[in-house]
């Protein structure tokens, strides 16, 4: 059995989605909320409930042979920045509650870690390619969450005795765009709102400034990267913990691509400061060289075709249907 923590969010989303056109219909849902109605056909049964209590996960694991995890629960660096002991409990804790419950199984548990690229902090000099094991040394609650939780989970997988049935899998993504939904308390997610706002016909006001850049890549692109980095044979991969993109737009560029599209979109800055700072830390570019070697890591979507094939098509028959 499978379990995806965090079905609801865009992520888990997208990913049962995926799962079950790759044929594996055995999943069980875990989510904060009542499951969408439209994941409902997707999962053979599903829990409500807090990642943060101990005694559900313990029932999780207990009334069904798990034998693949995909953590995806986890609030995002701009409401962590506001509430950071929520934040440690929901995003630390509680993937320490999965990890407990890994001690007590018997069998193979291979284990997917969604991070993020929050866990890197640069001063300045955005304009390099970073590799995974530079510039770790996170100034934001989200962050250092994320990089704690991939260390215990490298930890529990190589050093510790009592669970070498951990298989443990991570990838620290970029921000992400979905054209079916809208990330919530994320700081890239200034992106996914200007665009869902100009083709809505809206305009939109952005927190951060026109020059800001960090790296994107869209829904289907990730999936992509978590189903390819599950499937590839353990003694390919070279690491536990990789990091992987498609694009780099400023804010600007975001911009005119929509601005070719819908000459009549606006945009207007009101600046968020404590936003603009992660958005300033966090680099411009990564070196992917590592996924690309260990699991063969190919964006399908670059920036143009993202938005001529994928994002700009989709959310306008979104919309519509919606009307
Ligand atoms: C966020 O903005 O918090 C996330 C991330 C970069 O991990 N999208």
């Amino acid at each position: 059995m499978i379990l995806i923590t965090g079905l609801n969010g865009e992520m888990g989303s997208a990913l049962v989605q995926k799962l079950n056109e790759l044929g594996k219909n055995n999943i069980i849902g875990l989510d904060i909320k009542p499951i969408k109605e439209s994941l409902k056909p997707l999962v053979t049964k599903h829990y409500v409930g807090d990642i943060k209590d101990k005694n559900l996960i313990k029932k999780i694991f207990t009334d069904n042979k798990l034998n693949e995890v995909y953590h995806l629960a986890a609030i995002l660096s701009t409401k962590a920045e506001a509430s950071p002991f929520l934040s440690h409990q929901i995003n630390v804790d509680g993937f320490l509650n999965l990890l407990a419950e890994i001690e007590n199984y018997n069998s193979l548990v291979k284990f997917f870690f969604a991070s993020s690229i929050a866990v890197y902090h640069l001063d300045e000099n955005k304009n390099i390619e970073i590799s995974e094991n530079e510039f770790c040394n996170p100034s934001n609650m989200y962050g250092c969450n994320k990089l704690y939780c991939e260390k215990i989970g490298s930890y529990f997988s190589k050093y510790s005795k009592n669970m070498n049935n951990l298989d443990f899998r991570s990838i620290r993504f970029s921000g992400i765009i979905s054209a079916q939904t809208l990330p919530v308390g994320g700081t890239s997610d200034y992106a996914p709102e200007m665009i869902h706002s100009a083709i809505r016909n809206k305009n939109y006001t952005c927190f951060v400034n026109s020059e800001s850049c960090i790296p994107f890549m869209i829904m289907p692109d990730a999936i992509e990267g978590i189903i390819k980095l599950m499937g590839t044979d353990k003694s390919r991969l070279k690491h536990d913990v990789y990091h992987i993109q498609s694009f780099s737009p400023t804010v600007e560029m975001i911009y005119q691509k929509l601005k070719l599209n819908f000459p009549k979109f606006k945009l207007n800055y009101d600046i968020n400061k404590r936003r603009q700072f992660l958005i300033n830390s966090w680099p411009n570019k990564l070196n992917q060289s590592a996924a690309v070697k260990d699991w063969d890591w190919s964006p399908k979507f670059d920036f143009d075709k993202s938005f001529d094939e994928y994002l700009i098509p989709i959310i306008t028959d979104y919309y519509a249907e919606k009307k």
